[in-house]
C-alpha cells in the first residue's frame, strides 16, 4: 500500500487534519494508496511555499535555467518511463500499453517541447517617431493546475511544463481519483534540483482542496481541465479574484465518414477515436456520423476493427480496452447504455459487463457498446458519457451531417473522413469546434492551439497560447 503525501516547499508533509482518503485501482477494485484528505489550510500552506519560491531566485531565473530543469525534469521521467506507466495504468486502470505509448511518452515531450520554446521565445518592439515600445513577458507569480482523472501526468505536464518555462511556481491539485504520477513528479522535481516550492502539490477532494486554490487571492491563473459542470463552478468562483483562468471541459465530438473516404482507414481511424483510453478522452469520438450510401459497408469494418482491440487486464500489454475510472462512473456509462434501450436504439455490439477472471471481477468493466438507430438528437447522442459508448447515424448530404455534428452544447474537436479536398475544406471551416482532424485523428502538434467553442472551455493551451496564458506582457515606451 502506497501512503502519499503532499508535497509542499520541498517536503512530504500529511494533510495538517491528518485526514486520508483512499485510492482505488480500477482494475481490480483494491485500494492502491492513501491520499492527505487536505483542505484551506493546506492549500494556503503551499500557496504560501510557492510564493516563497517565487519571490527568491527562481523569480529571476533565465529563461536557460527554466529550460534547463525542464529539460532535466524530461530526462529523468523518460529514463524511468516503465515505472511511471506502472503506477498511471494502476491508478487509471488504463491499459499499460497506452501508458507506455502515449501518456508517458506525451508528458516527457511536454517538458522538452516547452524548454525548447522558451528557449527560442520573443517579444516584439513598436518604433514610432519620436519613442520606441518594447514588450517585456512577465510570469504571473503563483499558478493553480487542477487535472482529471483521465490522463494524470499528460495534462498535469501539460500545464506545469509551460508555467514553470516561463518562471511562475505551481500548486497542483490532481484529482483524487489519480493522485501517483503527480506525486511522482514532484519527486522528480526535488531529485533534478529543481528549487524548494517552485512545484507543490495538495491531494485531495475538489470541492475541499480544488476549491480554496481556485479563490485563493495570491493565485494568479488557474488552469483546470474537468467536467464541464465543475468548470463552471471553477469559472464561478475564480471571477471575484479576476484571476487568469484557462478553462478545458467536456466533448461531444462527432466522427463524419463521407462515402468518398477510405472505409478502411476510416473504421481504424473511427474505432480507435471511439475506444482509445476506454472512452475516456474529452477529444473521444463518440458519435459516428456515416453516409447512407456506404453505411453498411462501413459499419461492417468498423465493427471488426472494435473487435480487433482486446478488452481485460490492463496490465497485459496487448490490451487495448480496460477498466473505467470509479465504480460510480462506470454505474454512469452503463445508464447510458439503459437510456439507449428506452429511447429506441439497438445495440450492436456490446452493452453489458465482460466476464474476466479472478481479481478483475471486482473491477470497473463494460464492454465496448455500438448503438444504432438513435435520433441523433436524443440524450444518448448528445450528452457527455466518457466511456465506452459510440452512437451510429446515417445521413445523406453534406448539410445534413454538418448539422447533426453542430447540433450539441459541445464544440471540442471533429474528425472527418473524406478523399474530397474541397469539401475537407468546407466541412471543417463550417464545423463549430475548437480543432478538426481530416483523414486522421489526435494527431498532435504542441505547437498549435489547442481548445473548445461552446461548454468545451474558454482559452486555448499549446505553443505560444500557452506561453501567453502563464505570462503578463508589460509595454516600456521610451521617449527618444
Ligand atoms: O470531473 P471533475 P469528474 C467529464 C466526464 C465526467 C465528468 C465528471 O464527463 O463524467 O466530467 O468527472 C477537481 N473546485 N470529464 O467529476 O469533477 C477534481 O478534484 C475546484 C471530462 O471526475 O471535473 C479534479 O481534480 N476543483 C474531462 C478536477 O477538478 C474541483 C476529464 C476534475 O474533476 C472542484 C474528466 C471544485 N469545485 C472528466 N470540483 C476532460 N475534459 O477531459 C472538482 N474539482
Amino acid at each position: 500500500m502506497i501512503e502519499l503525501a503532499n508535497h509542499i516547499g520541498g517536503r512530504a508533509r500529511p494533510a495538517a487534519s491528518g485526514a486520508v482518503l483512499d485510492d482505488v485501482g480500477p482494475a481490480t477494485g483494491a485500494v492502491v494508496a492513501t491520499i492527505p484528505d487536505s483542505d484551506a489550510a493546506d492549500v494556503d500552506d503551499a500557496v504560501q511555499a510557492a510564493r516563497a519560491a517565487f519571490e527568491g531566485p527562481w523569480g529571476g531565473a533565465s529563461a536557460s535555467e527554466r529550460a534547463d530543469l525542464c529539460d532535466a525534469i524530461a530526462d529523468a521521467i523518460e529514463a524511468d518511463l516503465d515505472r511511471f506507466a506502472e503506477l498511471e495504468s494502476m491508478d487509471t486502470g488504463k491499459p499499460i500499453h497506452t501508458a507506455r505509448t502515449i501518456d508517458i511518452p506525451r508528458a516527457v515531450a511536454n517538458f522538452r517541447f516547452f524548454a525548447g520554446a522558451v528557449r527560442h521565445d520573443h517579444t516584439g518592439a513598436h518604433a514610432m517617431a519620436d519613442a520606441i515600445n518594447y514588450t517585456v513577458r512577465k510570469p504571473l507569480g503563483v499558478v493553480g493546475l487542477i487535472t482529471p482523472w483521465n490522463l494524470p501526468l499528460y495534462l498535469l505536464s501539460w500545464k506545469t511544463a509551460p508555467a514553470l518555462a516561463t518562471g511562475n511556481t505551481v500548486v497542483a491539485k490532481p484529482s483524487e481519483m489519480t493522485p501517483l504520477t503527480a506525486s511522482a513528479l514532484a519527486d522528480v522535481v526535488r531529485d533534478v534540483g529543481g528549487p524548494a516550492g517552485v512545484f507543490n502539490v495538495v491531494h485531495g477532494l475538489g470541492a475541499k482542496a480544488g476549491a480554496p486554490l481556485v479563490a485563493h487571492r495570491d493565485v494568479a491563473a488557474v488552469s483546470f481541465t474537468g467536467g464541464t459542470a465543475t468548470g463552471a463552478h471553477v469559472a464561478a468562483a475564480a471571477a471575484g479574484t479576476f484571476k487568469k483562468l484557462s478553462l478545458e471541459l467536456g466533448g461531444k465530438n462527432a466522427t463524419v465518414v463521407f462515402g468518398d473516404a477510405d472505409l478502411d482507414a476510416a473504421a481504424k481511424g473511427a474505432a480507435r477515436a471511439a475506444f482509445t483510453n476506454t472512452g475516456q478522452i474529452c477529444l473521444c469520438g463518440s458519435r459516428l456520423l456515416i453516409e447512407r450510401s456506404v453505411y453498411d459497408a462501413f459499419v461492417e469494418r468498423f465493427v471488426s476493427a472494435v473487435e480487433a482491440m482486446p478488452q481485460g487486464d490492463p496490465r497485459h500489454p496487448d490490451t487495448r480496452i480496460s477498466a473505467l475510472i470509479s465504480a460510480a462512473h462506470r454505474d454512469k456509462v452503463a445508464s447510458y447504455v439503459a437510456l439507449a434501450r428506452e429511447e429506441g436504439g439497438t445495440i450492436r455490439l456490446g452493452g453489458g459487463v465482460p466476464s474476466l477472471p479472478g481479481e478483475l471481477k471486482d473491477g470497473f468493466y463494460l464492454e465496448p457498446t455500438v448503438v444504432e438507430g438513435l435520433a441523433p438528437t436524443c440524450r444518448t447522442a448528445t450528452e457527455e458519457i466518457f466511456g465506452p459508448v459510440v452512437t451510429l447515424h446515417p445521413f445523406d448530404t453534406e448539410e445534413e451531417a454538418l448539422a447533426i455534428a453542430n447540433g450539441t452544447r459541445y464544440g471540442l474537436s471533429a474528425s472527418v473522413w473524406t478523399s474530397d479536398l474541397r469539401r475537407a475544406h468546407r466541412f471543417s471551416a463550417s464545423l463549430k469546434v475548437g480543432m478538426v482532424w481530416v483523414n486522421t485523428w489526435l494527431k498532435r502538434d504542441l505547437r498549435v492551439p489547442f481548445g473548445g467553442t461552446k461548454d468545451s472551455g474558454v482559452g486555448r493551451e499549446g505553443g505560444s497560447y500557452s506561453l501567453a496564458f502563464y505570462t503578463e506582457d508589460q509595454n516600456v515606451c521610451i521617449q527618444l
